[in-house]
């Protein structure tokens, strides 16, 4: 058993130390608002009355607050404490944020492990919790036995920019399922049917698509978008354009789907009407 630190206890950063404290870890916290405090003290937690005596206290300080900004101005007021010490930041944030809090870090004389958390707090500790890691694969080697005791622990490589970019890349499918339910919702409830209802059809439907993307996501990689097409963009994009008119005539706003329309337009108007809906994503990948 381990001795931790977790500084910031917002919904995750509290899920982290309580996971640690349930299972046999001595647990050390920090929190701007003290009172966030109260709960973990009580079930055995020790309060730190500063960044600094956090860090100190503990081999190991994990950082989980709500953007980098916030994450360097704790690290920041820690000060000379960070020297030789090891941290793991859970912040989330962009490559770019995790690549120069990483060399920040290590220019203190610290040990830094950047990591993104594909959970939520109730899943901590628990199976299906996953935490992908970049940086110092020595660093969670050291730490794997607490570090596994919140999720499974994925290490991406030593680029510390790596956990955020594929944390980014998973919430980024995720929202587009959020926004596409989103629409979907708005249009079944259009016509006075339950979204509840609708589920039954929708799952098996989304199953049955998330079967495509293996074909897809070799086109993405090979570049080669017409080969094997079964469903091609010229006819996709005017089963886009039918969405956007239904939600326009039911008074429903077509801002999630809009893009999408216009994207596989552009990509048709361009001569690639034959090609698989993976042809898109050459419009957005060489944005400058
Ligand atoms: N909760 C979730 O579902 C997701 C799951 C995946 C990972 N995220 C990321 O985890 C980070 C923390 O998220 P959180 O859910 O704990 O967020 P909050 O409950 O809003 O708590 C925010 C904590 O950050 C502290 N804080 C904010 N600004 C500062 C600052 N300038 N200096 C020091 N601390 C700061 C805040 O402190 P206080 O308001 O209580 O004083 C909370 O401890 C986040 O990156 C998610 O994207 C969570």
């Amino acid at each position: 058993m381990s001795s931790i630190s977790i500084l910031g206890l917002g919904a995750m950063g509290s899920a982290l130390a309580a996971t640690l404290i349930r299972k046999g870890h001595e647990v050390t916290i920090w929190n701007r608002t003290l009172s966030r405090t109260e709960a973990l003290a009580a079930i055995g937690a020790t309060v730190a009355a500063s960044p600094a005596e956090a860090v100190a206290a503990s081999e190991l300080a994990i950082v989980c607050v709500l953007d980098y900004a916030a994450a360097r101005a704790v690290l920041a007021s820690a000060g000379d404490a960070l020297r030789g010490r090891d941290l793991v930041n859970l912040t989330n944030g962009t490559p770019d944020d995790a690549k120069s809090l990483a060399a920040w870090v290590e220019a203190k004389r610290a040990h830094y492990l950047d990591g993104g958390i594909m959970a939520i707090p109730p899943m901590i500790g628990e199976a299906g919790a996953l935490i992908l890691y970049s940086g110092s694969g020595a660093l969670l080697e050291k730490h794997r036995a607490a570090l596994g005791a919140l999720a499974t622990c994925r290490l991406l490589g030593e680029d510390p920019a790596l956990a955020a970019l594929y944390d980014l890349a998973l919430l980024s499918a995720m929202y587009g399922l959020f926004s596409g339910f989103l629409h979907a919702g708005a249009l079944v409830a259009s016509s006075g049917g339950k979204v509840a209802d609708f589920l039954p059809l929708l799952l098996p439907w989304l199953e049955a698509m998330n079967g495509t993307l293996p074909d897809l996501a070799e086109k993405i990689d090979s570049g080669l978008h017409s080969r094997n097409v079964v469903s091609n963009l010229a006819m996709q994009t005017i089963a886009l354009e039918n969405i956007v008119r239904a939600s326009q005539e039911r008074h429903i706003s077509p801002d999630f789907i809009e893009p999408m329309r216009q994207l596989a337009a552009a990509r048709v108007d361009r001569g690639h009407g034959g090609d698989d809906i993976s042809g898109v994503v050459e419009l957005i990948r060489k944005q400058k």
